[in-house]
């Protein structure tokens, strides 16, 4: 079922509602997800509002980056999150006094003056500051925009490729689920298994003063995800692999946290934005040759450990237990953004995404973050099957990139139309495309706004 989206008819409308969450998400000098449940600055929300934002004002799309990247850390991470130290610290769990970034994160060189998580999130950054720099090249060039954030570009995804790579096959690991983006995706449940708790007592969860708890992630992921941060930020936030610090070696050197995972979408991103980075050096009158090179290995890397040829679609490794983990997610058929996976992987990712476990174009609306067919599917908690517009709009652009052109218009004038009729929602019901989680929501608001363009 594909709803047609007449841009004659409702583009004025849609472009004035979504310029008008982003104007009132921007707070002056970033943008917050929502103000109500997520009131400071997310890494990879950053990326994909400033994609939008480009078309509002470049000007504050590139400031959107440089405010993120102002909060790197020493050893060239950017933090998932950069608190805003004028909203009290109750409104937000975790809040900066959990993470105490500056201490703790002192030997990773945490910042000295502002507060942050210490994880990461997916780096979708270098492709964000290419697509802002496309946006208004004078403008870009007048400011040294470029100059300025492609070192610290350079360094993010030499921690990425470095300290991250536990599982020693060449791709980044992530060490909790909220730095893949995708917090309580069935995907982690085998993983998270392992993770004793924390008391539920010993926190207070603010995101349930603004969200209903079946939508929400469940007491007992939360405890996990507390204890995993908690464990990370009292070993210093160390990595293994060279990592200043690095605790509780194994075999190789390399660390073994209780949670590391090879995520699909997570390296994909890495890898889009190595080509992007690329693209950005030649731009400053360098080659871009070793890192189109590199990116061309991390894909080699990404197809021997996380494809399966069997089942159309790649899957996460569990770095710990070593096994692909068999549960159908989101992030595994995004890796379709990268123009130059083997022409058999491109149509095997379309087929999946067709059938019956994403059911794209057929009798879901909008991708749904997880297996239909699965036993964890659920259409309104969070990751466990709801659709989310960042997937959409990633999958429209891998479609597009593979001439995959009405399947690519469909999703698109679906993202369109939901984005406005859901109130820009965090993200809907995959089946009915029915609101859920927040509204008014800045990465929905900015990514319609540039699939509109
Ligand atoms: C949380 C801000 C973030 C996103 C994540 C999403 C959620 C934070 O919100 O995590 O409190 O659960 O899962 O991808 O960046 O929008």
């Amino acid at each position: 079922r594909t709803i047609a989206y007449d841009p004659a008819d409702r583009t004025s409308s849609l472009h004035t509602r979504a310029a008008r969450v982003l104007e009132s998400n921007w707070t002056g000098s970033s943008t917050v997800p929502s103000r109500g449940l997520y009131p400071h600055q997310w890494s990879w929300d950053s990326a994909f509002i400033a994609i939008g934002l480009r078309h509002l004002s470049p000007l504050r799309a590139q400031t959107e980056l440089e405010t993120l990247l102002t909060a790197q850390w020493g050893d060239g991470r950017i933090p998932h999150i950069v608190f805003n130290p004028s909203v009290p610290l109750d409104a937000y769990f975790p809040s900066p006094d959990f993470w105490r970034s500056s201490t703790a994160g002192r030997a990773a060189g945490a910042p000295r003056t502002v507060q942050t998580s210490g994880i990461v999130q997916p780096p979708v950054h270098a492709l964000a500051a290419w697509l802002v720099h496309r946006a208004d090249p004078g403008l870009s060039r007048g400011r040294g925009f470029l100059a300025r954030i492609y070192p610290k570009l350079a360094a993010w995804h030499r921690y990425l490729l470095h300290r991250r790579d536990l599982g020693g096959g060449g791709l980044a690991s992530v060490v909790h689920p909220w730095e893949q983006g995708m917090d309580n995706s069935p995907c982690w449940d085998a993983p998270l298994a392992r993770v004793l708790p924390a008391p539920a007592r010993s926190f207070r969860r603010a995101d349930l003063d603004h969200g209903a708890p079946e939508d929400r992630p469940t007491d007992l992921d939360y405890g996990r995800y507390v204890r995993l941060a908690t464990d990370y930020r009292d070993a210093g936030y160390a990595d293994g692999v060279g990592g200043v610090g690095a605790v509780g070696e194994v075999g190789g050197g390399r660390r073994a946290g209780a949670f590391a995972v090879e995520d699909p979408a997570f390296n994909a991103l890495l890898i889009a934005s190595e080509h992007a980075l690329a693209r950005i050096a030649c731009e400053l009158g360098a080659t871009g040759t070793a890192r189109h090179a590199r990116a061309e290995r991390l894909t080699t890397a990404l197809l021997d450990r996380l494809w399966d040829p069997g089942r159309g679609m790649f899957f996460c490794r569990d770095v710990r237990g070593g096994d692909l983990i068999p549960e159908r997610g989101v992030s595994g058929l995004i890796p379709l953004l990268l123009p130059t996976l083997p022409r058999d992987v491109t149509a095997a990712l379309v087929r999946t995404a067709r059938g019956p476990h994403f059911s794209l174009g057929d009798t879901t609306r909008l991708v749904p973050s997880y297996d239909l067919l699965g036993e964890a599917f659920d259409p309104q908690r969070y990751w466990r099957g709801p659709a989310w517009f960042n997937t959409a709009w990633l999958l429209e652009r891998g479609l597009r990139t593979h001439g995959e052109r009405e399947l690519a218009g469909e999703l698109r004038s679906s993202v369109l139309e939901l984005a406005e009729s859901s109130g820009f929602a965090e993200y809907v019901d995959p089946y009915t495309g029915a609101a859920c989680g927040t509204t008014d929501f800045s990465w929905t608001a900015a990514l319609a706004l540039d699939l509109l363009h």
